[in-house]
This record gives C-alpha cells, structure tokens and sequence, in this order.
C-alpha cells in the first residue's frame, strides 16, 4: 500500500540527513521533494502545495529544538500533517436506534456490494443483528449476490424479487427489521458507470424516505482523482457521512486517500483491502500515517489478531508443544490461523520497516501452497506421528502434493528443527507457555 509515497518520503527526508540543523535553504530542497511525491501520488496540486506549505512553516517554527536532527524533526512534522490531511480523529460510526438505517451508495463496481457483506459482518461482531437490504433492482444476479455473503457471512438479508422500486423495498425492508429484531438495515443500492441525474435522484428519493443514520460513499481508491471528483458530486446530492474506500489492496498510488478529506470535508470510515469477507478495517488517520512513513502500525496487527485468534485452538496447541506434540496437523492449523487474519504482506508491512524490506518481494496468500499441499498428501497417522514418514512416504508425499523429494526434506527438516527447538525451551521453562508462540486472547 502506497509504497511508492513511502519510499519517495524517504528520499526527500535523506535530503536533511547530514546537515546540523534546519534553514530556509535546505527545508525548500525537501518541501519540494515532498510536494513532488505527493502530486506523484496522483494527489492534487492545491492540496500537495497546502500541505507543504504547512510543513515548511512548522519546520522553520520549531527548529529551535536541538535535540533532534533536521530529519527526525521533518518526519514528524510530515507525520502529524499527513495525519491531518487524512482526517485527524478516527471517525465514529452512529447505529443507534431501533432500526439503525445505513445507505451505501456509489459508482458501480466500486464495492458496495462486497463492503455490504463485510459491514453486516462487523455489526454482527459488534453483537448487533444486522439486516442486508437488495436494493439494486436492476441486475437481478445483484440479489443472488447480496445473498450469497449474506448467507457466507450468517446475517439477514431482505429482497423483493420482482419490486423495481427501490424507494419502496426501503422502507418494507424497516417494516420488515421492526418485525424481526434486526437492529441495523443496510441498504445496498444500484451503480451507474458514471454520475448520472436519475442514479441521483433515485438515491435521494431513498435517503428522503428512511432518514439514514448513515449515508456511506463507497469508492474504488485505485481511481485517483476521479474517486475524488465522483466523491465530490455525490456528496453534493446526498451529504454523505463517511467514505469507504476499497481496493487498497491494489497498487493504489495513495491519491484519493489523501485528498478526499479535504475536497468534501467528511472523513474516510472504512477501508476495505480485499475481496474476502474479513477485508475491512476502521480507517485510523495517525496509523495510515504512520504506515506512510514505513513506521509499521503494531497496534492494528495486535488488534487484528485478537480479532482473528481463536483463543481455545493456541491454549489447545499450547497444551500439546508442552507435552512435546506438536505435529503436522496442528502446523497445518497454525498456518490456518494465519491467513485467517488477511493477506499476509499486508500484515508484514504493518512491522515497522518491514514494509520497505518486502516492497518488491512477491509474498502472496498462496505463499504457504506448497507446505500445505504436502501436509495435505500425508495420511493421518503420518501426520500425527511424523517420525514414520521414511524415503519411500516422503517419494509418495512429493507425487502426491505436486512438489519435489527435496521440497518434502526441507520440510520435514524444518519441522524437526521446530520440534527440537520446542523441546529445549519446554526444558528451559517448565509449565510455562511458549516464548514466540501466539498468545492472543480476546479482550
Ligand atoms: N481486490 C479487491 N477487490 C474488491 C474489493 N472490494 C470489492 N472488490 C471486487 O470488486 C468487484 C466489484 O465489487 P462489488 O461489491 O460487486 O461492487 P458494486 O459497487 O456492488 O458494483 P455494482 O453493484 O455493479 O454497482 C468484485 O469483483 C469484488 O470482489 C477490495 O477491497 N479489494
Ligand atoms: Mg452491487
């Protein structure tokens, strides 16, 4: 995510590196770097030359500190104005009341549908009971897919087949909550391919009739400065309160991110990285800044493991490490657990500096195929007991999985080393739980 931002950041704060301290001369050469990066970044002119002004002005105000470089001083300084740019204050989200109605509107294929999915999943995390409201009629596969998730997902889902008035399929679909404690209704409607009146006059006409708690603007973030325009012109009909921006999981350039705050002065909500149901986060402006800036974001991955971890399962594989028993199903498990929690250079790049070191590595969620596909061509028994598994297994298990003998041994040695290191620390500390191994409990 935004690495190109990142590094460019980087470059311009090297430009400081050396030098004593901050003077007119050197901070100009660094803004100009920065401003750069950002129109790079496809964010737009007014914005990046605001946004630099604004740095240079606090660079030279509060050079008087002595104690820290020129660069350190310009990394926060850039740090707290990205974080400002992005929005300041994490935004709240309002699902009081008895039904809570939230319309997601947007261009289509933006995301609505998916992110639909996904919020209904968040609210029901939230011990809610949400209900997924079809109200785009006018491609009949949109209801079949709206009940897909809603079904992959285990929420509600309300839909009139046959109805073409949406405004009405809004307001049954409150009737419809009231009557069957659905506390939360969300409304997912029709894209156009581009802004069009009758789009927005339809859209209007749903917002006049149900009164949202919420209007959320869905937006494709890998579409620059038009995410920005199109994001203009909605809320210009509706007032939107939050922007959800999706596909960040692309190679977005950070463009729309950065400026929208600004041209429609409602804050980014959400932002979803992926097609997967568990694909959405709540948008914190001061972490993305931080990712920005390669500083990493623990917080969020600390909190996305709690979200994630199954506590029972690490007490479970906890109990049988001590006992010296851990084996290839509860690997297998272990690596299940992971990729639950989202895509895994995602997650790295959330480490501090780790996202500059995998930048150009290719880490894809099928990063783990291979030793899967090998657990996976092992019988039970071998499994379990890994110690039988001899040359003749090991062949069969490389025929099996698609990989290689050598592939099989590397495995198989890397596993015993684990093993081995179980055991000296299960030693080391009687009883007590693994250092490096999860630990997460849900809070
Ligand atoms: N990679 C990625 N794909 C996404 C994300 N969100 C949605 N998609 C994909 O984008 C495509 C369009 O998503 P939909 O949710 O159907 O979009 P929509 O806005 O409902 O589209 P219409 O109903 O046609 O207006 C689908 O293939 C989704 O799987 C995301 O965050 N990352
Ligand atoms: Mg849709």
């Amino acid at each position: 995510m935004f690495e190109n931002l990142s590094s460019k950041l980087e470059k311009a704060f090297k430009t400081l590196k050396g030098q004593g301290t901050i003077s007119e001369i050197n901070v100009a050469e660094t803004v100009k770097e920065i401003r750069r990066a950002l129109v790079d970044a496809d964010v737009n002119y007014k914005i990046a030359k605001d946004f630099t002004n604004k740095v240079k002005d606090e660079a030279l105000g509060q050079n008087v500190l002595t104690s820290v470089s020129p660069g350190q001083l310009m990394t926060k300084i850039v740090n707290d104005e990205l974080t400002n740019l992005l929005g300041g204050e994490t935004a709240d989200i309002d699902i009081s009341g008895s039904p809570a109605v939230v319309l997601i509107a947007g261009l289509q294929g933006s995301g609505k549908t998916t992110f639909s999915g996904k919020f209904s999943k968040y609210i029901k995390s939230k011990g809610r009971n949400p209900l997924l409201v079809a109200g785009d009629v006018y491609r009949p596969a949109a209801i079949d897919q709206l009940k897909v998730l809603a079904e992959q997902v285990g929420v509600d889902v309300y839909t009139e087949e046959g109805n073409k008035n949406p405004v009405d399929i809004a307001k049954n679909a409150i009737k419809h909550a009231k009557t069957h404690q659905n506390n939360v209704v969300i409304i997912d409607t029709a894209g156009r391919l581009s802004v069009d009146q009758e789009m927005m006059e339809e859209i209007g006409n749903i917002k006049k009739a149900v009164s949202p708690n919420e209007i959320l603007f869905v937006v494709d973030s890998m579409t620059g400065q038009d995410a920005v325009n199109t994001a203009k012109a909605f809320n210009d009909v509706l007032d939107f309160d939050g922007v959800v921006l999706t596909k960040l999981d692309g190679d977005t350039r950070g463009g729309a991110a950065l400026s929208i705050k600004t041209v429609v002065n409602k804050p980014i909500k959400f932002v979803s990285n992926g097609e997967k149901m568990d694909a959405l986060s709540v948008f914190h402006p001061d972490r993305m800044a931080n990712r920005i800036l390669g500083m990493g974001d623990i917080v969020s991955l600390v909190e996305k493991a709690q979200e994630t971890y199954d506590k029972e399962e690490a007490e479970r594989i906890n109990r049988k490490i001590r006992k010296n028993q851990f084996n290839f199903d509860d690997f297998l498990k272990q690596l299940d657990q992971i990729k639950k929690m989202g895509n895994i250079k995602d997650l790295m790049s959330m480490i501090p500096g780790m996202g500059k070191a995998i930048k150009d590595i290719d880490i894809s969620d099928d990063a783990f195929k291979g030793v899967e596909a090998i657990i996976r061509s092992m019988t039970i028994e071998e499994r379990e007991k890994p110690d039988i598994i001899d040359g003749s297994r090991r062949k069969r298990i490389a025929k099996g999985s698609g990989t290689s003998i050598t592939e099989v041994n590397k495995l198989m040695k890397q596993f015993e080393d684990m093993r081995k290191m179980m055991k000296q620390m299960n030693k080391m500390k009687p009883g007590r739980r693994m250092p490096g191994m999860p630990n997460f409990g849900r809070r």
